[in-house]
C-alpha cells in the first residue's frame, strides 16, 4: 500500500448515516401521527424479536448527545431522514409545528458543530392515514409527497444544502410489497411496479420544489444498487444475470437518467401479466419527463454484489438472492462481502449515467461485536470491512468519477427493521437498556482517517 496514494480529495465529505424510524423512538409524542412502521412493528410476528421503533435509540430526546458523538468523532457530513408524520401527521394538511421545530433544532446544532446535514424526505415510514387510501400505490400519496417536501423545505431550506427525495424506491417495492417482509407487508408484485412509479414520480415532481424553497442546494436520489456479476458464462446465468439487474437496478436507473423503464423488462412483466394492470394505466403522458429531472446527485447504497454462479443456484425469496459461496466471507446478515464491487459499480454508474456527483450515501456491515472486559469494543471486522471499501471508493476515484463523499451505515447501532435489534450495524455501540453510547474501535479508526483524509492504517 503506497499511503500518499491513498488520500481523498480535498474537501470530500465524511459521514455518517440513519434513519428516523431507526433511532428517534417518540414514536407518539409531541404531535407526531402514526406511520406505516409503528402499524407494522406493533403488529405481532412481524419483528424478529418482537420489537418496536418505539423508543429505539431515544435520538428524539438525545440528539444533542449524538452530535456531540459526531463532533468527537470530526464528522464532516451527517445524513438523517424526517418522520413525514411528525411534520404532517395526516400525510396532508394540518401541520405539526413542533414536529418542524424539532429538526430545526437537529439542524442548527449540526451547522453549530460544523456538521453538513443530508436530509432524507423519505426512508419509509410514510403515514398511516395515506397508507389507509391505498398507499403508494396511489397517485395521491406522490402528490402529498410534494406537498411535504414543499412545508419542510419552506421551514429548513435555508440552511439544509442537500436534499435526498428518498431512500431504496427498490426495498420499499420489494422488502414492502413484493415479498411482505417489510411495512406495509404486502405481497402482490403488479402493485409493486405501480409503487415504484409513484416513489418515482413524486421524486421528479419534488425536485423542483426543493430547489425553490432551498436555493443554491443540491437534490438527488439515493439508490440500492445490487451489482450482478457472472462467475460464468453459461445461459442459464447470462439470463438470470440480465433479469436481477433489470429489477434490482436498471428499473430504478434508467427512467430517473432518462432512458425509460427498460424494454426488455417491459416485454417479460407484460409477457408475464404483471402489466398491463386491470383498469387505467397508472402511467400517464409527461409522468417519464418528470421522473428524469435532472439531479445534481446520485446517492449510491452498496452493501454487496450477487456473484452467479452455475452450480450456486440462488434461493427464491432470500432477499437479495445471495448465492452463498463457501470461501467468501459473509457479514452477520449473511451478505458477501465484495468491496471490488463497489469500485465496478461506481465506474459503471459513471460511464454508463454519468451523474454530476456520486456519494455513497450507506456502507457498513452488520457484526455483533459488543464491549470487553475492559470495556473497548474490538470490531475488526467492520474496520477491515470499511477499510477495503473505502480503498475500492479510493480507486473509482483515481479513476476520475466524481464521487464527492461517503456515508457509514450507520453512526450506532439501531432498529434494523424487521430484524429488530438483532443486528448491529453500528459504528458505535448502544446499550439498550442505559443507552449509554460507546464508539467501537471502527469508530476510533474512522476518526483518524477523517482526520487525515486518507486511508490511515489503524494505530488502536
Ligand atoms: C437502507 C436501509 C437501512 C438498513 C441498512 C442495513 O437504506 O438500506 O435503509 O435502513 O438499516 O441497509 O440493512
Amino acid at each position: 500500500m503506497r499511503p500518499e496514494s491513498l488520500t481523498f480529495p480535498h474537501n470530500f465529505l465524511w459521514g455518517a448515516a440513519t434513519s428516523a424510524y431507526q433511532i428517534e423512538g417518540a414514536w407518539n409524542e409531541d404531535g407526531k401521527g402514526e406511520s406505516i412502521w409503528d402499524r407494522f412493528s406493533h403488529t405481532p410476528g412481524t419483528i424478529k424479536d418482537d420489537s418496536t421503533g418505539d423508543v429505539a435509540c431515544d435520538h428524539y430526546h438525545r440528539w444533542p448527545e449524538d452530535i456531540a458523538l459526531m463532533k468527537e468523532l470530526g464528522l464532516k457530513a451527517y445524513r438523517f431522514s424526517v418522520s413525514w408524520p411528525r411534520i404532517l401527521p395526516d400525510g396532508r394538511g394540518k401541520v405539526n409545528q413542533a414536529g418542524l421545530d424539532f429538526y430545526s433544532r437537529l439542524v442548527d446544532g449540526l451547522l453549530q458543530a460544523g456538521i453538513e446535514p443530508f436530509v432524507t424526505l423519505y426512508h419509509w415510514d410514510l403515514p398511516q392515514a395515506l397508507q389507509d387510501e391505498g398507499g403508494w400505490a396511489m397517485r395521491s400519496t406522490a402528490e402529498a409527497f410534494v406537498e411535504y417536501a414543499d412545508v419542510l423545505s419552506r421551514h429548513l431550506g435555508d440552511r439544509v444544502k442537500h436534499w435526498i427525495t428518498h431512500n431504496e424506491p427498490f426495498s420499499v417495492a420489494f422488502l414492502g410489497y413484493q415479498i411482505g417482509e417489510h411495512a406495509p407487508g404486502q405481497k402482490d408484485f403488479p402493485t409493486s411496479l405501480q409503487v415504484i412509479h409513484h416513489l418515482l414520480l413524486s421524486h421528479g415532481w419534488a425536485v423542483p420544489v426543493l430547489r425553490s424553497n432551498s436555493p443554491g442546494a443540491e437534490v438527488g436520489i439515493t439508490l440500492i444498487l445490487i451489482p450482478i456479476e457472472l462467475a460464468s458464462s453459461s445461459d442459464a446465468n447470462s439470463k438470470l444475470g440480465r433479469i436481477l439487474d433489470g429489477q434490482f437496478n436498471r428499473w430504478y436507473l434508467d427512467p430517473l437518467y432518462g432512458r425509460h423503464y427498460p424494454a426488455d423488462q417491459v416485454a417479460d412483466h407484460i409477457a408475464a401479466g404483471h402489466l398491463p394492470l386491470e383498469g387505467p394505466t397508472f402511467i400517464q403522458t409527461g409522468d417519464l419527463d418528470s421522473i428524469a429531472t435532472p439531479t445534481d446527485f446520485l446517492g449510491v447504497n452498496y452493501y454487496t454484489t450477487i456473484v452467479l454462479r452455475d452450480d450456486v443456484v440462488p434461493e427464491g425469496e432470500n432477499h437479495p438472492p445471495v448465492s452463498p459461496v463457501p470461501e467468501v466471507e459473509c457479514t452477520e446478515m449473511g451478505l458477501p462481502v465484495n468491496p471490488d464491487g463497489l469500485y465496478r459499480l461506481l465506474n459503471r454508474l459513471h460511464f454508463n449515467y454519468q451523474p454530476g456527483k456520486l456519494f455513497v450515501t450507506e456502507n457498513g456491515a452488520s457484526y455483533s461485536d459488543g464491549p470487553g472486559k475492559d470495556g473497548r469494543i474490538r470490531d475488526q471486522r467492520r474496520l477491515n470491512y470499511l477499510q477495503e471499501h473505502f480503498a475500492a471508493a479510493h480507486r473509482a476515484i483515481e479513476c476520475g468519477v466524481p464521487l464527492a463523499g461517503y456515508f457509514v451505515w450507520s453512526l450506532t447501532d439501531n432498529f434494523e427493521w424487521s430484524k429488530g435489534y438483532t443486528q448491529r450495524y453500528g459504528i458505535v455501540w448502544v446499550d439498550y437498556k442505559t443507552q449509554q453510547r460507546i464508539p467501537k474501535d471502527s469508530a476510533l479508526w474512522y476518526k483518524q482517517v477523517i482526520a487525515e483524509n486518507a486511508l490511515v492504517t489503524p494505530t488502536l
